[in-house]
């Protein structure tokens, strides 16, 4: 089937999945070109084999809460594609969790580990438990009953998790030690795991430290220095917060930060003291970014995202279609000259089709956010060799694999005036490595 067919096909097939089908168009359209000129990959019907997920593990995940009561979530694993390696990505608790969600992610992940240069496949698995206003007791029942059915589908060397939304340090630390018990093994299964068994140094911060590395090769493709431009974040979690404090490191001001409730708006740049009580607030209270504005009394927009504010750089870092047309002309009204993705496909079509058409630099997360899973790799690599890198070792190896797919980015997507296309770069490099793969392998 031609790739355009394949699309149609995917639409009739899964008309109830919006996301997967986003994520699949955006693909097909980009690489179509470069499809069309290996007509084997037609004969193999390549292009279909590698949007379908390989398979799809769902269950019911029942546990007990604090009142003695019984809660029934749903629980996934996609292992969507491990023609390179182990099928490997995170885990998402949130209540929006369903089957159109991760298999957009896992169809996502199996690009992004293929820029990475690492030997990792692409999954992605969750559910629709949502931690908010959990105690940590209840956190860790679930995290074990998830892990009582997920265990016998994962292994260091056939699925390896990790943290996404709603899944870091403490949940990972919970799902590894019931992983552990189940499959009575050590070998470092789950990714992002504590220091003190087995984790990597640099992987908290590896998403949003890599998104900025990123975002300086994209910068410096048009001699522009990072220091004291403005940087419009959203979310406030992991990824955001990281790539709040090495922008602050590098002279950069961050004028918003966020939750689902609002934006704060600090328009000198919130400083490091602020960046602190924002770490705490997160992962030690759990509270609101609210709580932010009421201690050092600055602007809050209940409700709203960050896009209306001015600023030369926005970094998405909380969800999916997070930005849509409207926050994109806001944003280049604004004058924006560069949007880097933490999150995993922030920009809806529309959003993205207007960046392209600005001829600002637009990185897509695929390429952007890569630097996780990129130390999710690193970890995977210590692992095995029952050692451990130290934190400069893990930070030269990060900066080298973004310098990296920004170079494979440049050399699939420079346009005929010398701009580079990211989208169609990142799609481009990551699709072929894993088509060649396929090919070599025959049809399974
Ligand atoms: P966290 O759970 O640590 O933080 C998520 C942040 O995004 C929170 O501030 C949360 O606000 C906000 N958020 C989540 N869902 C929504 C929503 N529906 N609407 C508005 N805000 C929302 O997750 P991470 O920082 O790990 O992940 C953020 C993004 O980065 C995701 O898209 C993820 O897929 C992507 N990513 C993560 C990687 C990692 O290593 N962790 C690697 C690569 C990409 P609230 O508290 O109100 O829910
Ligand atoms: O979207 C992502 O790349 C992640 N959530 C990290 C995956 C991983 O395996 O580290």
């Amino acid at each position: 089937m031609k790739a355009s067919e394949v699309l149609n096909d995917l639409k009739r097939r899964f008309p109830n999945e919006p996301e997967y089908l986003q994520a699949v168009e955006e693909v097909i359209t980009t690489i179509e070109e470069e499809y069309n000129k290996h007509p084997e990959f037609e004969r193999y019907n390549l292009i279909e084999r590698l949007c379908l997920p390989d398979r799809i593990f769902s269950f019911r995940i029942s546990w007990v809460d604090d009142k003695g009561k019984v809660q029934n979530n749903m629980g996934y694993r996609i292992q969507h594609n491990n023609a390179i390696g182990p099928y490997k990505g995170g885990i998402r608790f949130h209540s929006s969790v369903n089957q159109s969600i991760l298999k957009f992610l896992a169809f996502e992940q199996t690009f992004k580990n293929s820029l990475t240069t690492l030997p990792m496949g692409g999954g992605k698995g969750g559910s629709d438990f949502n931690p908010k206003g959990k105690s940590d007791m209840e956190v860790m029942r679930f995290c074990q009953a998830y892990v009582a059915e997920l265990w016998r589908h994962i292994g260091a060397e056939t699925d390896v998790p990790a943290g996404d939304i709603g899944v870091g340090g403490r949940e990972v630390g919970y799902m590894y030690g019931y992983y552990k018990k189940m499959a009575r093994e050590n070998t470092g299964t789950f990714t992002g795991k504590g220091l003190e068994f087995g984790g990597s140094l640099v992987r908290p911060e590896a998403t949003g430290y890599g998104n900025v590395y990123f975002l300086l090769n994209m910068l410096a493709t048009r001699g522009i220095d990072i220091k004291g431009k403005k940087v419009a974040i959203s979310g406030s979690g992991n990824v955001a917060t990281y790539t709040a404090k090495k922008l602050l490191s590098l002279g950069a001001k961050v004028v918003t930060m966020s939750d689902s409730n609002g934006t704060i708006y600090v328009p000198d740049g919130i400083t490091e003291e602020q960046l602190d009580y924002i770490f705490k607030l997160k992962n030690i209270y759990r509270g609101r970014i609210k709580e932010f504005a009421e201690e050092y009394d600055c602007e809050y927009f209940d409700g709203e995202r960050p896009w209306k504010v001015k600023c030369d750089i926005a970094m998405p870092s909380a969800t999916q279609n997070e930005l849509d047309g409207d926050d994109a002309k806001m944003l280049l009204e604004n004058g924006v000259i560069a949007v880097s993705e933490g999150a995993n496909m922030p920009s809806t079509p529309e959003a993205v089709r207007q960046f392209l058409e600005a001829k600002i630099l637009y990185a897509p997360g695929k390429a952007a956010n890569a630097g996780g899973v990129s130390v999710s790799g690193l970890e995977m690599a210590q692992n095995s060799q029952k050692f451990s890198w130290s934190a400069e070792e893990v930070d030269a190896k990060l900066q080298s694999i973004m310098k990296n797919i920004h170079e494979q980015c440049v050399k699939y997507g420079t346009e005929a005036d010398g701009t580079v296309n990211y989208v169609k770069g990142a799609n481009v490099a990551g699709f072929m490595k894993v088509a060649k793969a396929m090919m070599a392998q025959g049809i399974i």
